[in-house]
């Protein structure tokens, strides 16, 4: 049997990084099957497209994974290849706490022939062996043989083939650049993001995530040979294409276990596994300066810090009262110290926010060293205590928000301030955030870095300007590129300079020219 795996487009980024998911189940999928991947950020494709797709590649089984916000479009898919004839399994965060919604059980539509719930690792086989049967059961959970919930262990992980995946629609290099860029250092023909877990689960349980429902609060890890082994599997295809990788480590708590997270950092040191990295930790784990020494020899260069608040009592009251805000400057601090930045994520509409939220956040953000800050609005994602604890007290004003999704939109009202203000605070924080002297004085702060390191700071900050300010168009980028001029020129400036400097450019001596 062909399957597909689909992942609908998000509608902001575009081929920024690929779902592990895809990849996971792909390795995972028995022998005598062919599996073919599409995310649709990468490789856009409507209901037409999707269904012209299935049928020409003779596809037999459609699954597809996605998030709450992308819900409307994957059941929109879904619909199309399902009247294409082809059966549709649906997975991942949403349906699993919206079974019934995608199976048609609450007098909606049906959009799925099958919906596996929770971690999809063991149940897949089964699912894929049915499907070829032409016999899917409406559910598939994540069972014992006695019926019991069963988180899959890590140890026996599945080798995911890097070197030879088909990773074309996930070049992150314009097509156009590639065969000079292919030159330049190392070689910069290919850069790519790639998403690797060392391990599940997180047992903080802060009222509006998701990860503790879903993966459980038991902790879970890869051995860390396999993590070394599937660094070092990326490393040689980077190498051999003359390009760039940088692995996401998408656990949601890098360092929840400071021990373990050691041991794994020093034996991808010792293993001279070393790729860039980018993970998720939250502040209070970073109090420790051995932990942060080894992040910055091991390839660490961002760290993504769920901050939320600076306000102690909105963070109490979404169940985050581990994170103290006046400890974050030190940390960050502790960080930059050592040329590890941090991606520093708010959210306003929290219940003790005002009006003003924005500018107080941003005055702390200022005196930070440079980073990448990014600002959402709180949502209640289903089944989280936060939509429970929101729709007990009557305050959803978009219960379904999922079915008609809008970025950067309430959907319900905060205590103190009203909808639109809590929009016009998050709008504030990006345009002030990202504006082009924003964005200078981000590259002035690091004039003691390597111009390599601040240019690479400058485009870390327009792409991630691209999260609320979307660059669709070419006009988009013209006026962008306008805007932030004199950076742009003063970083040119310099390089050409370094340029003129360096002995390279020199002419070759006459004895090696024609000898
Ligand atoms: C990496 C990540 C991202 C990446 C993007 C995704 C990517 N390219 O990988 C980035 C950093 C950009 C991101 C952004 C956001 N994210 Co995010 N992200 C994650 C994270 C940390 C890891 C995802 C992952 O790979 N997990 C590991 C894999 C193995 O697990 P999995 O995807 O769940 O897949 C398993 C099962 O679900 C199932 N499965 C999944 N799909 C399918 C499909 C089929 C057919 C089958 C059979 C099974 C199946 O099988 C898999 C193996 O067991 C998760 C948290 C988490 N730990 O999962 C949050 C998470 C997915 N993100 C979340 C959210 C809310 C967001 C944002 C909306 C945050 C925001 N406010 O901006 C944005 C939206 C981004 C956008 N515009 O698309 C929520 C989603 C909750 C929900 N109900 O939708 C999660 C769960 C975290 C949370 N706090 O609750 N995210
Ligand atoms: S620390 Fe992060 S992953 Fe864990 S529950 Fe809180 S928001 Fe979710």
């Amino acid at each position: 049997m062909r399957i597909l795996l689909y992942n609908p487009d998000n509608g902001v980024t575009r081929n920024f990084m690929p779902h592990l998911w895809m990849f996971l189940l792909q390795s995972l999928t028995p022998a005598g099957h062919e599996v073919l991947l599409i995310d649709g950020n990468a490789q856009p494709l409507d209901e037409a497209g999707i269904a012209r797709y299935v049928r020409e590649q003779k596809i037999g089984l459609v699954g597809i994974g996605a998030m709450t916000r992308m819900i409307a479009k994957a059941y929109r898919m879904a619909d199309a290849v399902r009247a294409a004839g082809v059966q549709v399994v649906m997975g991942g965060p949403h349906v699993t706490e919206m079974a019934d919604e995608a199976l048609g059980r609450n007098g909606g539509a049906r959009h799925a022939d099958a919906v596996a719930l929770g971690e999809a690792d063991e149940t897949w086989p089964r699912i894929v062996e049915d499907a070829a049967r032409g016999a899917l059961q409406d559910l598939y959970a994540p069972v014992d043989p006695s019926g019991k919930e069963r988180k899959p262990s890590l140890k026996q992980y599945p080798v995911i083939p890097w070197d030879s995946i088909d990773l074309h629609q996930f070049n992150l290099v314009p097509k156009a650049a590639t065969p000079w860029l292919k030159k330049l250092g190392e070689g910069w023909g290919t850069f790519r993001i790639i998403p690797v877990e060392s391990g599940r689960g997180c047992p903080y349980g802060c009222e509006f995530c998701t990860v503790t429902g879903f993966f459980g609060d038991s902790i879970r890890f890869r051995t860390n040979e396999s993590v070394v082994n599937e660094l070092l599997l990326l490393k040689a295809r980077a190498k051999k294409e003359l390009g760039q990788i940088a692995v996401f480590f998408i656990d949601d708590n890098f360092a929840i276990n400071v021990k373990r997270t050691k041991s794994l950092l020093r034996d991808i040191i010792a293993a001279g596994a070393q790729v860039n990295w980018v993970a998720q930790i939250s502040a209070n784990l970073l109090r420790d300066e051995e932990l942060v020494d080894l992040i910055a020899a091991s390839g660490g260069k961002w760290v993504f810090i769920g901050m939320e608040s600076i306000d102690p009592t909105n963070l109490k009251d979404v169940n985050k009262g581990f994170n103290k805000p006046g400890e974050y400057a030190t940390v960050l601090q502790r960080l930059a110290l050592r040329n590890v930045y941090a991606i520093t994520s708010f959210i306003f509409g929290m219940d003790n926010d005002t009006v003003g939220v924005a500018e107080r956040t941003l005055e702390q953000v200022r005196t930070w060293p440079p980073g990448l800050p990014i600002f959402g609005l709180l949502t209640p994602l289903p089944a989280t205590p936060l939509y429970k604890r929101l729709e007990a007290s009557g305050r959803l004003t978009r219960p379904k928000h999922w079915q008609e999704f809008v970025p950067f939109a309430m959907a319900h009202t905060p205590l103190k301030m009203s909808i639109d203000e809590a929009h016009a605070e998050v709008k504030y924080a990006w345009s002030e955030a990202y504006s082009a002297e924003a964005l200078g004085k981000a590259v002035d702060a690091l004039d003691d870095q390597p111009l390599g390191y601040r240019i690479n700071i400058f485009i870390a900050r327009l792409c991630f300007r691209g999260i609320y300010f979307p660059m669709m168009g070419r006009f988009a980028w013209m006026k962008m590129l306008a805007e932030n001029g004199g950076t742009i020129f003063k970083l040119a400036k310099q390089g050409f300079l370094a340029w003129y400097a360096s002995p390279a450019k020199a002419p070759a001596p006459a004895t090696s020219a024609g000898d």
